[in-house]
């Protein structure tokens, strides 16, 4: 029987930082939208809220979950575009929440906005909720065993040493 993941699960478990929490990607059948669900917040109690964070999925799983693994952010190839979206000086003003198939697929913050991850994951503001229409968990283009990077504040680039990328792990129930 041809296995239909139902959820796609992030952990993010570093206890020192950036941050701990989940997120969740879930679908009610094998063509809905997937929804997002987001529970995200600093570990260490010293770091105060942090805004505008940009998150991603990007190409492959992350090759260890410990920082002491070099290259373990590099690991995690680009950002998810199966549909070769083109990326051109044009791209922010194209990929807008409500243009969001000129967005690249893995491109969750300019799909739905960059995320503020506050000090405490019992706070309102560390959780976000999302429905996708260019993401699957299904065939060539599920995010499903690739990973979800959440980057460093304002933070542009591919990959950082500050960013945080877990792979995303899918279920059948
Ligand atoms: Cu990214």
């Amino acid at each position: 029987m041809f296995f239909h993941p139902k959820k796609a699960t992030c952990i993010y478990h570093d206890k020192r930082d950036p941050p701990i929490g989940t997120i969740l990607c879930f679908r009610g059948d094998p063509y809905a939208d997937v929804s997002i669900f987001i529970e995200l917040a600093h570990a260490n109690n010293t770091t105060p809220l942090t805004s505008n964070h940009n998150w991603h999925v990007h190409t492959w799983p992350i090759q260890s979950a410990s920082d002491l693994q070099p290259n373990r952010c590099a690991s995690v190839g680009g950002h998810f575009n199966p549909y070769d979206v083109p990326v051109s000086e044009t791209y922010t003003s194209e990929c807008q929440k409500d243009n969001t198939f000129m967005c690249e697929a893995g491109d969750f913050s300019g799909k739905h906005g960059q995320l503020d991850i506050p000090d405490d994951l019992a706070l309102v503001s560390a959780k976000h909720f999302f429905t996708d229409t260019t993401v699957s968990l299904l065939g060539p283009h599920t995010i499903v065993n690739r990973s979800v990077v959440v980057h460093a504040s304002n933070d542009c680039s591919l990959v950082t040493a500050s960013a945080s990328p877990m792979l995303c792990i899918g279920h059948g129930a």
